[in-house]
């Protein structure tokens, strides 16, 4: 099996720093050595790998075939003594996280675009994890980055694809590379954590959940563990078998996406919970019947209740949310007198926290929560840790969020997202918002008699760990009331810019304004206009997702 050594044709430039892993159209990655071009910059800047364990896996969609069979041979030149695979090239992301540190790996190579579509005409991703089983930090994409603007070597082997479809081991070089099973280290993990035999339980009784697997690599850890392993009768998991183009759907779990779950949930025979996972099952959505949980709740209720899952039995040594995050989580933090910390918006900003042992769970507003067990993020943890929650204390889904928001008010919270906007025009309204930003605080406001504006900043992180910073991780306007705006712009489209604009109101009475959100939030809706001329800017009249 000879060694290959060719040019690379140009230097494509790799994944930008701050962004979560290269993410294109699938049409980009098929040009000749465009993706090889990143995995030898990645390479470049590893040290040497001889002794050392790789995994690799995606979540399924068009490409990933072709695109592991690449990285194999490369990762064999670069001296890999194993590497671990996803049968079929199947893992979800966190399962990656849980291989990594299982089997002590020096780190792990995702394939996914994540909650982006798939298929010929979708996205595709790659993104490298560290040995801690997070995503790379800033220090090491920015090396990726640097080093894929002057690769000029490519290294791999002239060898056959290896079967990726039966388990088994195969040497590729002098490298061992063996294919497993994409679940069952995944399953011993939660085994590990959660209550089943009170799942069990739940189950036997007549619970009934409908999860919705989005055609993505949700379906296969979803449907082992609640149908397989916790009497959950068939047919709980819909759109279970991984499909390349996802079956047309869009897995990026939220209300407007999962159309068919949403509606099943507010039928009068609604099963009792539903849930769904995004496109590499690290997001989940959890939903009630007739009843939706924001992610920001969700966090809140998860934390607030921790003690009742035999994994979090001892308690929480502290909790993070991402910026935009609702304060939902901070209230519960306080209860219990923990410390919460307010990261940029992107998981990899957790993981010094959960490594240094500060913080337990971790969430944010796009549908993820998770925690120390492993270091991304983790859909199906999220449904097992609900279920195990309304095992334990005999409450539905709602009667938990009711219950939360009796205890600390409700934060009424939204997402208004502008996609495809041309880049000039979102980089416009960013600075033109940061030019008012010193003029602001003081101000009192006509949409909000009563109230002024108490802070107004462009957030920067100072990581408590190890004191690197992080600055413009998005504008923020908080008022005297702690009602919050949050602009940023979006780091995984492949499509032009994607505003956000976050939205966040406190009420201390649940009770008021009723359920619906937008009502609640409409001043502050009123004031993102004044203050960042959203419509001029992107020229939409309404956001295209609103969640
Ligand atoms: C979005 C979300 C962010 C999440 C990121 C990756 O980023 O807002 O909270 O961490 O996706 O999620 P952005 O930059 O587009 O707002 V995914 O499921 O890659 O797993
Ligand atoms: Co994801």
């Amino acid at each position: 099996m000879p060694l290959l050594i060719t040019q690379a044709t140009q230097p494509y430039p790799g994944q930008r720093p701050g962004t979560s892993g290269l993410r294109k159209k699938v049409s980009v990655f098929q040009q000749p050595r465009y993706l090889d071009n990143f995995v030898q910059a990645l390479f470049d800047v590893l040290p040497d790998a001889s002794g050392q364990t790789l995994v690799v896996g995606g979540d399924g969609r068009y490409h990933n075939r072709v695109a592991i069979q690449t990285i194999l041979r490369m990762a064999a030149a670069k001296g890999y003594a194993c590497v671990l695979v996803g049968q079929g090239g199947i893992l979800s992301t966190p399962a990656v996280s849980a291989l990594i540190r299982h089997h002590g790996a020096s780190g792990g190579i995702v394939l996914s675009a994540s909650h982006n579509p798939g298929g010929p005409e979708g996205d595709f991703g790659i993104k490298y994890n560290i040995g801690n089983g997070g995503p790379a930090p800033e220090s090491v994409t920015e090396a990726i980055y640097r080093r894929s603007l002057e690769v000029n070597t490519l290294h791999s082997l002239d060898s056959p694809d290896l079967p990726l479809d039966t388990l088994g081991r195969h040497t590729l070089h002098h490298t061992e590379v063996e294919v497993i099973d994409p679940v069952a280290n995944y399953a011993e993990l939660m085994r590990g954590l959660f209550d089943f035999d009170a799942i069990r339980a739940l189950f036997a009784s007549g619970f009934r959940l409908r999860y919705d697997a989005m055609n993505a690599v949700g379906g296969p850890y979803a449907k082992a563990l609640l149908e397989g392993e916790l009497g959950a009768p068939a047919g709980t998991v819909v759109n279970a078998v991984p499909l390349e183009d996802f079956g047309g759907l869009h897995p990026d779990p939220n209300p407007v996406n999962a159309t068919d779950l949403v509606e099943h949930m507010a039928r009068p025979d609604a099963p009792d919970m539903g849930a769904a996972s995004d496109g590499d099952a690290d997001r989940n959505m959890i939903l009630g019947r007739h009843f939706a949980v924001s992610p920001s709740d969700s966090l809140a209720v998860l934390a607030a209740h921790a003690t009742r899952v035999p994994g979090y039995a001892r308690g929480l040594q502290g909790v993070a949310r991402s910026m935009p995050t609702s304060t939902a989580v901070d209230r519960v933090a306080r209860r219990l007198g923990i410390p919460c910390f307010e990261t940029p918006t992107g998981w990899k900003f957790f993981g010094n926290l959960l490594d240094a042992g500060r913080a337990t769970l971790c969430g944010e507003e796009s549908y993820g929560t998770g925690s120390d067990h492993v270091r991304e993020k983790d859909g199906v943890w999220a449904v097992l840790f609900w279920l195990n929650l309304i095992a334990a204390t005999g409450q539905s889904v709602p009667e938990l969020v009711q219950a939360l928001w009796r205890t600390d008010g409700r934060c009424f919270y939204s997402r208004h997202d502008y996609e495809g906007i041309a880049s000039e025009r979102a980089e416009a309204l960013m600075q033109g918002l940061r030019e008012q930003l010193p003029s602001l605080p003081g101000r009192a406001l006509t949409e909000l008699p009563g109230q002024t504006i108490a802070l107004a900043d462009d957030f920067a992180y100072t990581d408590p760990v190890d004191g690197s910073v992080s600055q413009r991780q998005g504008v923020r306007i908080v008022l005297s009331d702690g009602s919050r705006l949050v602009f940023r712009l979006s780091g995984t489209g492949t499509e032009g810019a994607t505003l956000r604009l976050y939205l966040e109101r406190h009420e201390a009475d649940p009770a008021r304004h009723g359920l619906d959100a937008q009502l609640a939030l409409a001043p502050l809706i009123a004031l993102a206009e004044t203050l960042a001329r959203v419509r001029h800017f992107t020229g939409m009249e309404q956001p295209s997702v609103t969640t």
